[in-house]
């Protein structure tokens, strides 16, 4: 079966999230306006996705994605001056508030005792300012109109969201970036396999046997948006696979930029690999620049060499 007939059947047993032809309209005047102003639109993808095993979903396959890679890089690529849209996983990190999400809400906050005797609750001294900034950088965006958020939960509304954003964004040719950093779930259970209600643990044992999810890379590079810059994530685990696969990736899908890093190591190193290149890129733990910050400024210069390639061709 080609790739894209395995596409075929795999959307085609699935429901469209409700949402998605409001969204892909609220998308399609976002990269209308921005291409109009040869402004360069990057689709940032980040955190997990959930594969239900019910349909009256209670339990569900996941992984270990926070989404910071995407939340930090969605930050970088708008000070670049690019659009952006952030497809991501619901309750992942997001950018600018990002920076508090692993503390609780209440530990950056303090009461303040008013003169009637009520209390006022607000931000602690210590961080008032860096959330000032932060809410600030946010707010000028939004205002702007160069971000635009959009979140999914499962994995199959993560991929009837990327088809559809995909062939509006390919309306913007070159000008489109795709930076590919969720971690998006290999295997899924068919609908039709799927037990209506919770599965009892009366039943015994539970024996899973999910499908391979086609790969979305082939359609996304081939047929959905052909002419843009596109940049995906190679994970591994293993240190000793991890070059082959991802040099295996830009090969077999014949895109620009592979990213490969190793869960252990992957806020501090990745590598991008490219046809004509291998270049580490890492940080060091007292380093004042965050990893996603040269990640985003290398992908920037080498985005603007192919939208200049792409003008002289
Ligand atoms: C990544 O490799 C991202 O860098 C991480 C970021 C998910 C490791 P966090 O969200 O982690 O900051 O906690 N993303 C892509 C992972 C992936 O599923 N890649 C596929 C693969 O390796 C290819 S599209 O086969």
């Amino acid at each position: 079966m080609s790739a894209r007939d395995e596409w075929d059947v795999y959307f085609q047993q699935l429901q469209e999230p409700s949402k998605l032809q409001v969204q892909a309209e609220q998308v399609r005047r976002f990269v209308s306006e921005h291409a109009k102003a040869k402004r360069r639109i990057a689709l940032v993808t980040s955190g997990g996705t959930a594969v239900p095993l019910e349909s009256n979903t209670v339990r569900f396959v996941d992984n270990f994605s926070s989404g910071t890679r995407g939340a930090a890089s969605a930050e970088y690529f708008l000070q670049e001056g690019y659009a952006v849209i952030f497809l991501h996983r619901a309750r992942s990190l997001e950018p600018f508030s990002r920076h508090w999400a692993h503390q609780s809400l209440f530990s950056i906050l303090e009461l303040e005792a008013e003169a009637s005797g009520k209390a006022t609750a607000v931000v602690k001294s210590s961080v008032a300012s860096d959330v000032s900034c932060q809410l600030q950088n946010f707010q000028k965006y939004c205002k702007s109109s160069v971000y635009l958020a959009v979140s999914f939960t499962t994995l199959a509304d993560y991929l009837f969201y990327l088809r559809e954003f995909s062939m509006v964004l390919s309306t913007a040719g070159p000008l489109a970036l795709f930076y590919l950093a969720a971690a998006v779930s290999d295997f899924y259970l068919p609908e039709e396999e799927m037990p209506k209600h919770k599965i009892q643990s009366s039943g015994g044992p539970m024996q899973l046997h999910l499908q391979q999810v086609p790969k979305m890379l082939s359609p996304l590079v081939k047929d959905w948006a052909s002419s843009a810059f596109t940049v995906s994530f190679k994970l591994e685990t293993d240190e000793r696979i991890i070059a082959e696969k991802a040099r295996g990736a830009l090969e077999k899908y014949k895109h620009q930029v592979v990213i490969s890093n190793l869960l252990s190591t992957r806020r501090n190193k990745v590598t991008f690999v490219t046809l004509s290149d291998q270049v580490e890129i890492s940080v060091s733990t007292e380093s004042e620049r965050e990893l996603e910050d040269l990640i985003v400024s290398e992908l920037s210069r080498r985005h603007n060499e192919f939208l200049h390639a792409a003008s002289t061709s």
